[in-house]
């Protein structure tokens, strides 16, 4: 099963009148509320510093951006940036998870919203280690939040009973060495829940370092269980504006979107672009069957 690429694309540019996203807009979060599609995009000027900025929009297409971020370095641990946020509505407040960049690494934080544009802090949840690619689930399981993160290479889960102590840390998926997952894997879009399982985009890097995306399924109430995994992946850099970027041949997701039966799946393009491709959600469930936990 493979995604299709919007016609539009790339549907978001850097702005040349706006140093903070002159040069890169990528790995944005979109979330789907009172009717509108709300994105939080990584954007980057010409210091390489990530702030993340807010862009609407009626069709998940065309987008109105604010003139400003909405979220900004300010903590020692984030000094080089804020990037790659991922947002889910969890018990009615949006969650912000992602990367504070510092001289000491990446960092694994998080930040809430009631509205989307300002965003209070929580700090580091997974102290005094780099990390990133985390990604809360939209819902407590069993009881307890869930959390997926990366230790390199492999894709891990974690549950926590006040989103700031997370425990039961296991590894859930591991890259296929010689295949397109070869180097590293990690978590994409928020799990989305389907009646099959969670359905999990992520993307995976090969030898040669090209970023694809990838899709599994786990388990509802125990998502240390792997249902399924495609053996082949559902997008990987074609167009010119994937190959060609600040870095080349990358696709990288933080966000996808279901409504009725159509999926969103929005991607940065070379760290530089956002892109849109679209699928079936019930075509790539079957996949994720036929496949099983290949
Ligand atoms: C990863 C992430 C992404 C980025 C990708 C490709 O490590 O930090 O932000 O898109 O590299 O450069």
């Amino acid at each position: 099963m493979k995604l299709r690429r919007h016609p539009a694309n790339p549907i978001l540019l850097p702005q040349p009148h706006h140093p903070w996203e002159a040069l890169n807009v990528f790995n944005a979060a979109v979330v789907y509320h009172n009717d509108l599609f709300h994105m939080l995009y990584r954007a980057q000027g010409l210091d390489y510093v990530s702030h993340i900025g807010y862009a609407v929009s009626e069709d998940g297409v065309h987008w109105w951006r604010l003139d400003r971020p909405v979220f900004s370095p300010r903590e020692p641990w984030e000094a080089r940036g804020v990037e790659d946020p991922r947002v889910v509505l969890l018990e009615g407040v949006f969650y912000m998870t992602y990367t504070g960049y510092s001289r000491e690494g990446t960092r694994a934080a998080l930040a809430r919203s009631t509205n989307l544009i300002t965003w209070e802090r929580l700090g580091i949840v997974l102290p005094d280690e780099d990390n990133k690619d985390h990604v809360l689930f939209p819902e407590k399981i069993q009881g307890r939040y869930a959390m997926l993160h990366r230790r390199p290479p492999d894709i891990w889960l974690a549950f926590s009973d006040d989103l700031k102590h997370w425990t039961d840390h296991t590894i859930i998926l591991r890259p296929r060495p010689g295949t397109w997952e070869h180097r590293k894997i990690g978590a994409g879009a928020p799990p989305i829940r389907t009646e099959h399982g969670w359905l999990l985009i992520y993307h995976a890097v090969d030898a040669q370092r090209v970023y694809r995306l990838g899709a599994a399924l786990l388990d509802l109430h125990d998502p240390t269980r792997v249902l399924a995994r495609l053996p082949e992946p559902i997008l990987e850099p074609r167009e010119p504006w994937e190959i060609k970027g600040d870095v080349p041949n990358v696709v990288f997701t933080c966000a996808a979107v279901v409504r009725d039966d159509d999926l969103y799946v929005y991607y940065g393009g070379a760290d530089r672009v956002m892109g849109l491709a679209m699928g079936s959600l019930s075509e790539l469930l079957e996949a994720l069957e036929k496949a099983g936990d290949a």
